[in-house]
């Protein structure tokens, strides 16, 4: 039966319709959007109240992304976005997928839909579970549920045969607890979505800077004289950012971006907190826009590292900051010496750039001290990802540009809490410095040897060396890449375990038996035996602050995550040394045990309630790079991009459309880039389309190659695009099984799903 399901989106096409691409982003028809969406999914007037609480200091973290939230006041209605209005639609939604739902849809007819229709059918209302053999999921009690993980999991050779994977929504105090678990049991298979994420920053940040997160503060756009926003689309992923943008601006700043396509957020916005301003022309938000190729900023950065070092040997003194150079940091010598063996004619083609435009660029950044650089996926996806955030840190360090107000690092976070989730000890790679305190504490020996992260989770499985799979939270099958082996990876599995709160597909690609464990969402009430409970989260900018559900659960057979890792760990383990029912009894328990292990967590209990929260230790912040191997900053030599094309291949990233979060699709409509009621789309450049005798909205295959792989996706549309050459773009997750598992970036192991070589072929 499970052979026959299907591990991607339905292939039917939805009816496109393509529009004028608006000139500006937010304004009257975010609002629009936003209100249309929440009376949709749960009704108006449960909607506003939802609305009212989101990022308020006494309401909930907003589950979209994690861009922070003003430290000082905040609006009334207003600290949400329209995405975060979606995305807490779709968690409040009306809709709920019963016992009742399961016994009339079998798997395999569920995985024919569409993730969209998919994401649809609403939240998980009881525990669920799906025996060997058969093609319904049945109604389980959660001991049931409990003792068949706790048996599946003690019946494994070695506990690294079981992978335990985090989404970045899990709470500090779940996450706490579930590493703790995973220790306890015996293995650090603790891979999460930071390993597709922003892996690469935090390895290139670690090296260069030591600290793997950003450095900066919402308040340091306020100062800074100039924003270089790179590999990123704030309008649709992080639309808050765009307020602040706002206000670097406003304050005399300037902004450049790079990005291979013009995304209309960047370029013009029009402030949603400012009703008078939804009509009208809107702010220009950049200054200079360099349309740069996929993957070619290495090169660029390179150029202007080159154009830096030539007017600083022409002009000494008037480029790099020598003080900082002197007492901050160390390869200086090395780094100016390698960009010798580059030079610009050969490095330019890779930009799609001219030079004068970098030229233009260079010029700001020389000018002025105050520089942000802010990033995402566009740079963190590619094979050399790593390289292209050492190459950005080389410019900031030439500038002394980090460690004071209103310059540094702003690697921009995912998920709300994914940042929070590392800090708890969500990582495969955990320092012994950490390990060894929770052996203290906790009195008991956690396994030294690293290990497995997604990539490796995945083939683990594919090679039937790992054989349980627990995921809390997420949508595995549908957020790694290559799609057909990942499906295979885990249906070799003996057991599937999804800690969700709504249906996925992967809950519908398993392993010999599957089970759903339904949890309660962030805007939803939290009782535990002491009373009502809130958790905490960890912010892009490293603030920790406390979230609090105000609606009704969607059942009363939800349990919280912090309840279902204590369910987990007293079915799994014998004499543990960890009291779990009385750490979930009142969650300030977590939390003290967190304060005496995690640095920057002391007094938690009581920091957590101040208003706001707390800013955890940020040594880079501080101008402090002593936790690096140097014990400084250090420049570092980075490679530009190796891919060659032939004539008939293009490079095609994926994307996020306006209308999704993540995997979960909210809507079929990308609005910002004019394609309306379709994701089966191919964004491709007019002349390539001539060249290759495409019409707009000819039906394609797309074919991936990887050294002699070929990998397939059928039925898109060419759709004309404002891209440059040889370059293309398509929606993630449809395309994710063009992605092949061994293209991945170097240190980081991070999915290359930003830089894959396909050919195009009309149906
Ligand atoms: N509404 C909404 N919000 C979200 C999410 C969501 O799906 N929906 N996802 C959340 C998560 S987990 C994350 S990680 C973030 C993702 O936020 P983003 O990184 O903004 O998301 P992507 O759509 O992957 O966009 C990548 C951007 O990089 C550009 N790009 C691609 N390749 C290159 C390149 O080689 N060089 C340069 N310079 N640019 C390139 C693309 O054109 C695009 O503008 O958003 C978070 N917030
Ligand atoms: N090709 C390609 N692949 C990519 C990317 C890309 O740009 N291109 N981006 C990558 C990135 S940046 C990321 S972060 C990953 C995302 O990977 P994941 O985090 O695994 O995927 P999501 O789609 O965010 O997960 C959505 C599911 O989480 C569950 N959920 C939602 N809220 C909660 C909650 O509060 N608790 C629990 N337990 N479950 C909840 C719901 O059931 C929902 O279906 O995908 C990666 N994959
Ligand atoms: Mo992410």
């Amino acid at each position: 039966m499970k052979n026959k399901t299907n591990a991607t989106s339905a292939e039917k096409l939805t009816g496109i319709e393509l529009t004028k691409i608006p000139t500006s982003a937010v304004g009257a028809k975010a609002i629009k959007s936003a209100l249309v969406n929440i009376n949709k999914e749960v009704g108006f007037v449960k909607g506003i109240k939802l609305l009212k609480n989101l990022n308020q200091k006494y309401g909930f973290d907003c589950p979209g992304c994690a861009w922070p939230d003003p430290d000082a006041k905040r609006a009334f209605l207003a600290e949400y976005c329209e995405n975060g209005a979606k995305a807490v639609a779709e968690e409040a939604t009306k809709n709920k997928v019963s016992p009742l739902f399961f016994a009339t849809h079998s798997v395999q007819e569920l995985s024919k839909l569409s993730d969209y229709e998919i994401g649809k059918s609403g939240r998980i209302t009881q525990p669920m579970f799906l025996p060997e053999g058969k093609d319904n999921y049945e109604e389980i009690s959660w001991k049931s549920a409990f003792e068949l993980i706790g048996k599946e999991l003690n019946n494994l050779n070695t506990p690294d045969e079981a992978i335990f994977y985090t989404s970045g929504r899990t709470s500090n105090e779940a996450a706490f607890l579930y590493q703790l678990f995973v220790r306890q049991f015996g293995t650090n298979n603790l891979p999460d979505c930071s390993n597709m994420c922003h892996e690469s920053s935090g390895a290139a940040l670690t090296e260069t800077l030591g600290i793997g997160k950003g450095s900066v503060t919402l308040d340091d756009f306020n100062y800074a004289d100039l924003v270089i926003v790179i590999g990123q689309n704030p309008g649709t992923n992080h639309p808050r950012m765009l307020s602040a943008l706002s206000e670097t601006k406003k304050n005399g700043g300037k902004i450049i971006t790079i990005n291979p396509l013009p995304e209309v957020g960047l370029l013009n916005f029009k402030d949603p907190q400012n009703p008078l301003k939804w009509i009208g022309k809107g702010q220009d938000l950049t200054d200079l826009f360099l349309q740069v190729k996929i993957n070619g900023d290495v090169a660029l950065l390179k150029i202007i590292l080159k154009l830096m070092k030539l007017e600083e040997m022409a002009n000494p003194g008037a480029v790099f900051n020598h003080d900082f150079i002197k007492n901050k940091t160390a390869g200086l010598e090395e780094m100016l010496l390698d960009l010798d063996n580059f030079s610009i004619e050969e490095l330019l083609p890779q930009t799609g750039l001219s030079l004068e435009i970098i030229q233009e660029a260079t010029e700001m950044i020389i000018n002025n001290d105050k520089i942000i650089f802010c990033w995402a996926m566009g740079l963190t996806q590619h094979k050399n990802s790593v390289d292209n955030i050492r190459e950005l840190v080389n410019i900031l360090l030439l500038k002394g540009s980090i460690g004071k107000k209103g310059a540094g690092t702003c690697p921009v976070r995912g998920h709300s809490n994914v940042q929070g989730d590392r800090t708890m000890g969500i990582w495969e790679k955990m320092p012994d410095s950490f390990l060894d305190k929770l052996d203290k504490e906790f009195n008991f020996s956690s396994p030294r040897k690293h290990g497995l992260d997604v990539v490796n989770s995945i083939k683990a499985m594919h090679q039937k060396k790992a054989k349980v799979f627990f995921g809390l939270g997420g949508n595995f099958i549908s957020a790694t890449p290559d799609t057909t082996y990942t499906a295979e990876a885990l249906k070799n599995c003996n057991l599937t375990v999804h800690v969700s709160t709504k249906l996925n597909r992967s809950h519908l690609i398993t392993g010999k038996k599957a089970l759903i464990l339904p949890c309660l969402g962030r805007s939803e009430k939290d009782y535990q035996s002491s009373g009502e409970q809130f958790i905490s989260v960890e912010n892009s900018m490293g603030v920790v602050h406390k979230s609090q559900g105000h609606l009704n659960p969607h059942s009363k057979d939800l349990l919280s995550e912090p309840a279902i890792i204590a369910g987990l760990a007293n079915a799994t383990l014998k004499n543990s040394t960890v009291n779990w029912t009385e750490l979930i009894s009142n969650y300030d328990k977590i939390r003290a045990q967190i304060a005496k292990i995690i640095p920057g967590f002391e007094k938690y209990n009581q920091k957590i309630r101040q208003n706001g929260g707390f800013y955890l230790p940020n040594n880079a912040r501080n101008n402090n790079f002593s936790p690096t191997k140097t014990g400084k900053a250090n420049f570092t030599l980075n490679k530009p991009s190796e891919i060659k094309l032939n004539e008939h291949q293009f490079i095609m990233m994926t994307i996020r459309s306006h209308d999704q979060y993540n995997t979960t699709i909210y809507g079929l409509d990308d609005r910002y880039r004019g394609v309306l009621n379709e994701r089966r789309i191919i964004f491709m450049n007019r002349k390539d389309m001539e060249k290759s005798n495409f019409k707009s909205l000819d039906l394609v295959d797309l074919s991936s190659h990887f050294n002699t792989e070929k990998r397939m996706a059928k039925g898109f549309l060419v759709v004309p695009y404002n891209i440059p050459e040889k370059c293309t773009a398509t929606y993630f997750p449809e395309a994710n099984v063009l992605v092949p598992i061994k293209s991945v970036a170097h240190t980081s192991n991070t999915p290359a799903s930003k830089t894959v070589i396909i050919t195009i072929e009309k149906r």
